[in-house]
């Protein structure tokens, strides 16, 4: 089978899917798009994802590329179609997609929030509150979880893979908020897997291009960006 081909920024939602792809001993060609020029915008970047946002996993196929957007739908489409960590009964599978849903739907929005709240802009001090709370709101939910289970869903698996890039993240914002016991040791156990060491090494060079993409950006296109103006 050729590559899959990802095209991503060095961002959580494309960290996870590196480690998915390196878990699973998939070759792939990760393409950097630059974001802050806009090249999520462009018409053959909104072809593959009309929200334009990345994540994108494209698998070559006889029959034509089959494109995939939404992290989520990406770590469920590989956990399936290779036929590892999405859980093995119906039970298991079906926890499996419900952490991984509980990362997508409230801890992907509301710790990006945070984030730019807090770190992007001081400037709404209710954006920051409310988005912290929900925050340590969900970290408790997850240090509750990892306290009664060693993963999110039981075995190691793709909701693992989602929410970690996602805490190593917060670590450079939020450390005081993630030294809750279970929570470390889980943290620590998947930074111990070669897979997860690998996925790193490879988004070192993404993350270069990134710094590098957001020094060249104008003012123009941060605001675009980040969302203060209409692209
Ligand atoms: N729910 C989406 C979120 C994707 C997303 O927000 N991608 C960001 C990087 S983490 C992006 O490409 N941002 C560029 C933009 O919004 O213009 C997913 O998980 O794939």
């Amino acid at each position: 089978m050729a590559a899959y081909k990802l095209y991503g920024m060095g961002s959580p939602n494309v960290v996870k899917v590196v480690i998915a792809l390196e878990e699973l001993g998939q070759e792939y060609d990760l393409t950097h798009v630059n974001v802050f020029a806009g090249e999520q915008r462009e018409p053959w970047f909104l072809a593959l994802n009309p929200n334009g946002k990345t994540p994108v996993l494209v698998e070559p196929r006889d029959s034509g590329d089959f494109a995939l957007f939404e992290s989520g739908a990406i770590m469920d489409f590989l956990a399936t179609r290779h036929g590892a960590f999405g859980g093995s009964s119906e039970d298991e599978r079906a926890t499996v997609r419900q952490w991984l849903l509980f990362q997508m739907a409230n801890c992907g929005p509301a710790f990006g929030q945070a984030i730019h709240f807090s770190f992007a802009t001081k400037e709404c001090p209710y954006g920051q509150n409310r988005f912290t709370i929900e925050m340590r709101k969900l970290f408790k939910v997850i240090e509750q979880q990892l306290a009664v289970s060693d993963h999110l869903a039981g075995d190691y698996s793709i909701a693992d893979m989602a929410l970690w890039p996602w805490i190593r993240t917060l670590e450079m914002f939020f450390a005081e908020d993630l030294t809750t016991p279970a929570l470390k040791r889980w943290f620590a156990a998947i930074e111990a897997r070669p897979a997860v060491a690998a996925a790193a090494e490879r988004m070192d060079e993404i993350g270069k291009l990134d710094r590098q993409a957001r020094r060249e950006a104008s003012a123009e296109q941060l605001d675009r960006y980040f969302g203060r103006v209409a692209w």
